[in-house]
């Protein structure tokens, strides 16, 4: 019971296990993991498939023969254990290099330098059959005000996802873009802060439907927004091409806690979400297994992970099949929500009194919502209660 199977989509980056506990405060904790082990443990651990920034797999600076060799190890042991790697992404944040960011660092030179680090990676990315390639632009941002005009720097942004896609077109490739959002952290505020921001964002690029979100649990906590709104919009906007999930408590340093630790009842409410959705993607933790522990706790916050997915997921499926659920739903019209508000149209509307002149605004203002019975069935579910 609750032991994942390749079938349930879950996906790791191996940034994730290969935390070594460096922080800003301390040094690491953990000896550096050899990436072809970290692909092997997780394949026992029962997930389907691993993620990576370029230089997690291959360190900055590598001549092109240590990159072949890397990549050729890398591959057999995805053969072996029968891994996948649905997604990869770029690092354009550690080295010195991006410290003012990207593709929207003032330096030509660098943006330039970005945007081929990133064209070369995905290169590799399709070789290893990933079908998106996240970006996360941690570094593009500010910490003051005169120091990046932001509207020229989102001329840029558009003008590097633009070419990005031109690229991938041009090279037949099959493969999506998923922006992720982060409010701060490493930069004082980041561009495309949040869920909501991205999706503006992508409306103005050149070739839209290449492009969707990779929200990340922690990172709308942070800014003190529930998760699972951002996702459903993203959803509603057909713009959840990814999801990065983790645990965060409230709003303070990006946690990146194991699945299911941090805000219990938004992971409930998420995964209740995903399950009731068409999302048919990887389902991919991005967490840090905290750096108090050794090798033992990076495997055991791993396989929990996918375990408190599972866990949630039994009980939010109990939840929808409860039939005192489905009378508290009935209870607090959410069916009524699902009506269209004036399918009559406009003209009906204004000509139908009852909808105005001769409404009961006190009678309809005296009617109880009912939410309280129906979010305390969602928590004896969610408690394991009922
Ligand atoms: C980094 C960041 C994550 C992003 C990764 C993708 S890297 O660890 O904190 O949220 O998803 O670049
Ligand atoms: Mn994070
Ligand atoms: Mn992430
Ligand atoms: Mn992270």
């Amino acid at each position: 019971r609750f032991t994942p199977t390749p079938a349930d989509r879950f996906t790791f980056g191996l940034w994730t296990v290969g935390w070594r506990g460096n922080d800003p405060f301390g040094d690491a904790t953990r000896p550096a993991l050899d990436p072809v082990e970290s692909v092997e443990r997780l394949a026992e651990l029962g997930a389907h498939g691993v993620t990576f920034h370029d230089d997690d797999l291959i360190p900055f600076g590598s001549s092109d023969s240590e990159r072949a060799a890397i990549v050729s190890r890398f591959k057999g042991a995805l053969d072996r254990t029968g891994l996948k790697v649905p997604m990869a992404t770029t690092n354009l944040f550690t080295h010195p290099v991006f410290k003012d960011g990207g593709f929207t660092a003032n330096d030509r030179d660098v943006r330039r330098f970005a945007l081929r680090k990133v064209v070369r990676n995905i290169d590799l990315a399709v070789e290893l059959g990933a079908e998106t390639y996240v970006a996360w632009g941690g570094r593009e941002g500010a910490e003051s005000g005169g120091a990046k005009d932001v509207r020229v720097a989102l001329d840029r942004m558009k003008e590097a996802f633009d070419l990005l896609g031109e690229y991938v077109v041009d090279q037949g490739y099959d493969l999506k873009f998923a922006i992720e959002p982060k409010p701060n952290e490493p930069r004082g505020d980041i561009l495309l802060p949040t869920v909501g921001h991205a999706l503006a964002f992508i409306e103005r690029l050149e070739r839209p439907e290449m492009y969707g979100v990779n929200p990340e649990v922690g990172h709308e906590q942070m800014a003190g927004l529930n998760f699972a709104h951002g996702i459903a919009q993203a959803l509603w906007a057909g713009k959840l091409f990814h999801i990065d999930l983790n645990g965060q408590s409230g709003i303070k340093y990006d946690q990146d806690l194991r699945f299911g630790a941090g805000d219990l009842r938004q992971a409930f409410w998420l995964v209740d979400l995903l399950e009731s959705s068409d999302y048919a993607g990887p389902l991919h933790f991005d967490f840090k297994p905290v750096r108090t522990d050794g090798i033992d706790g990076v495997w055991e916050s791993a396989k929990n992970c996918m375990r408190n997915y599972l866990i949630l997921k039994e009980r939010a499926l109990a939840f929808r099949a409860d039939p005192a659920v489905q009378e508290a739903l009935a209870a607090s019209r959410l069916d009524e929500l699902a009506q269209p508000t004036a399918a009559d149209g406009v003209k009906a509307l204004l000509a139908d009194r009852s909808a105005y002149e001769d409404f009961d605004v006190d009678g309809a203002a005296e009617r109880s919502m009912a939410f309280e019975a129906l979010d305390q069935l969602a928590m004896e579910h969610l408690l394991g209660v009922s």
